[in-house]
């Protein structure tokens, strides 16, 4: 990627569902260049009730002087552990509206996992690493998913009905993308979601990827 700023990133978002068994949706998120987009969020809303979801452990571990992942996505209530696996000390922290905290975390000391209870995205830092960054996104909806290195996210057992889909980058100009999908059993759909990309940052290119 390049570093103007203020470019217009164009998002292409290609959307495949369903087989009528499983009514899968996969996401893929490209910049204007084709190119296949990590760390993208998809938070996908129901307008109908949707089946309870088990929710996994979440964790974001402090790990070759890095946070691992670099974006999260986690429904709101969700209690977030963050391990840290390196030999050196990390002094974490958020200063975000969503979630003000800070852990000082030691080598071998176990981590007290930390409740979200707020929707909204949450930027981390390290006070002794500046150049550690990562990213929560913290969804009302518990349909969430962040695309990988191809730059696809998947959902499964979704119900058919209306959703909105809301689109979100840690690079992106405006705060959110936010569009209506309805999911019917073999239908095909694509989007292109048109975003401005701040300047990149000039943090190391290790972490951003999965
Ligand atoms: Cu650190």
């Amino acid at each position: 990627m390049n570093s103007d700023l203020y470019k217009t990133l164009i998002l292409a978002t290609t959307l495949f569902c369903c087989n009528a068994a499983a009514n899968t949706l996969q996401i893929k998120v490209q910049d204007q260049a084709a190119s296949p987009l990590a760390n993208a969020v998809i938070e996908l809303i129901a307008e109908q009730p949707i089946p309870q979801l088990n929710q996994p452990q979440i964790s974001i571990a402090q790990q070759g002087l890095m946070f691992v992942p670099f974006v999260t996505a986690a429904p709101i209530n969700s209690a977030i552990e963050f391990p840290n696996k390196d030999k050196t000390r990390h002094h974490i922290y958020s200063f975000s509206d969503a979630k003000t905290f800070e852990i000082q975390l030691y080598a071998d000391t176990p981590e007290q996992p930390v409740i979200f209870d707020r929707q909204g995205i949450v930027v981390l830092g390290c006070n002794i690493h500046d150049y550690m960054q990562a990213y929560i996104y913290i969804g009302a909806s518990p349909l969430l998913a962040v695309t990988d290195g191809a730059g696809t996210a998947a959902f499964s057992d979704l119900p058919a009905g209306n959703y909105q889909l809301k689109l979100w980058h840690p690079w992106q100009k405006q705060p959110q993308q936010i569009t209506s999908i309805t999911l019917t059993t073999n239908t095909e759909q694509q989007l292109t979601l048109p975003v401005e990309q701040k300047a990149l940052p000039t943090a190391p290119k290790r972490g951003f990827g999965h």
